[in-house]
């Protein structure tokens, strides 16, 4: 396996689920298409009741990570309903779907119920009509998103991979971080404070992505530590093109940076890379108009990074009191647990989500504005707290 394409993080990766009945062959499917043995196969139906996921490099799309979802059919038993909601929550991350079918029978009503759901979530998807080597002789696929596939024969499995590959070319506009915003040649300065929080041995993502990207930029990065900053800023003979800090250092970042010199951070950045930045400033003024008591909703992407725990968990509460001076209710939920359900919560508080997909992340914004809740990020609310929302949004620049 490719060591630099193992390291594509997931949240990068173009997300493939299998979705269909149960019985239908999507394990099937899943192994002959990667050529692996990644899900258990049997005539036993439900014998996938968690979603498997493996990530690999699949020709011609690149980096994927595969995902073979339990069956979407309800079979009465309790199990039924709960393997449904699993298997709902992987279609929200899912970038690309493939509908397994038996191709021997007309589509059934889970099948036009998984169909319409791609729908409403926008989710481009193919029609793998399976076990085709049971029809004899074989019929002319039903439209150019359908394909006659057999997991046992191998037909068909060339030409859905293909498919895949158009789709995935389709899927989404570029969007960056940093690289539409310099030029070649252009200094940027990074702070990144290295506190207890810290990961040890290396850099948190949205760090790692945005250096790369000042890189793919042709620009030059100076990486530093707020306390350094000061220095630095003496020794240059022309000030930076921008200085893009760590939330959790606005206050004494944005003392020391000249108000000349654009300045923003990893989350604001973050957040207009998952397109989800309107959303987080329209958010960040409910916060102002809360009563005390409110409700709000901390969400962190995932469970293991102490840093994202120490902002969500203390410097997020103290400096919202701060701010609004009042006592909200704050809850808490991390990793890929996000309710559907939001009824009772005043405002909803994301991390910079750099462990999600952005179509997950626009999943959980969506599920919050239909239900009119204001949703919003740790950054943008930092920034508000700070005083320094319009100056870190670089005057409107970055809502462009
Ligand atoms: N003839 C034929 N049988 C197949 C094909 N694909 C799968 N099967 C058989 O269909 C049965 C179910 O296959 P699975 O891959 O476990 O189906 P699944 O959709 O993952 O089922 P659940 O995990 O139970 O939801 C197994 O007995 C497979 O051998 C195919 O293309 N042709
Ligand atoms: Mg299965």
């Amino acid at each position: 396996m490719n060591q630099a394409l193992e390291q594509v993080p997931a949240s990068e990766r173009i997300h493939i689920g299998f979705f269909g009945a149960r019985n239908a062959g999507k394990s099937s499917l899943v192994n002959a298409l990667t050529g692996q043995e990644v899900s258990i196969v049997s005539d036993v139906a439900g014998t996938t009741t968690d979603a498997v996921c493996k990530s690999m490099e699949l020709l011609p799309l690149g980096a994927v990570m595969i995902t073979d979802t339990a069956g979407f059919d309800d079979d009465d038993a309790a199990l039924g309903a709960l393997r449904i909601e699993k298997t709902k929550r992987e279609l929200y991350r899912t970038d690309i779907a493939v509908l397994v079918a038996d191709a021997a029978k007309p589509l059934s009503e889970t099948e036009q119920e998984l169909i319409a759901l791609f729908r409403q979530e926008h989710t481009p998807y193919i029609l793998a009509l399976n076990k085709a080597d049971l029809l004899d002789p074989l019929p002319q696929a039903a439209n150019k998103n359908a394909v006659y596939t057999s997991a046992k024969t191998g037909l068909g499995i060339h030409a859905l991979k293909e498919m895949l590959g158009a789709l995935a070319g389709t899927a989404g506009e570029e969007r960056y971080i940093i690289r539409d915003l310099i030029a070649p040649d252009d200094l940027v300065v990074l702070v990144t404070p290295i506190d207890e929080s810290a990961p040890k041995g290396r850099l948190i993502l949205p760090q790692q992505q945005t250096l790369r990207e000042v890189l793919d930029a042709h620009a030059n990065a100076l990486v530093v530590q707020t306390e350094q900053l000061t220095g630095l800023l003496r020794i240059l003979q022309t000030p930076p093109r921008m200085v893009v800090t760590d939330s959790q250092a606005f206050r004494a970042v944005s003392e020391i940076v000249p108000e000349s010199v654009p300045l923003t951070s990893f989350s604001i950045l973050m957040a207009r890379y998952k397109g989800f930045l309107q959303t987080a400033v329209a958010g960040v003024d409910a916060l102002k108009q809360l009563p005390d008591g409110a409700r709000i909703l901390i969400a962190e992407g995932c469970t293991h990074h102490r840093q994202c725990n120490d902002i969500g968990t203390v410097k997020l509460p103290n400096a919202i009191r701060k701010f609004t001076g009042k006592t909200f209710r704050l809850e808490y939920c991390s990793g890929g647990t996000f309710p559907a359900d939001l009824t009772g919560f005043d405002l909803v508080i994301h991390c910079g989500g750099c462990m999600r997909t952005e179509r997950e992340l626009q999943w959980r914004m969506r599920t919050a504005r239909a239900q009119g809740i204001p949703f919003t990020n740790y950054g943008v609310t930092l920034a508000a707290c700070t005083g320094i929302l319009e100056r870190t949004l670089m005057q409107g620049v970055l809502l462009k």
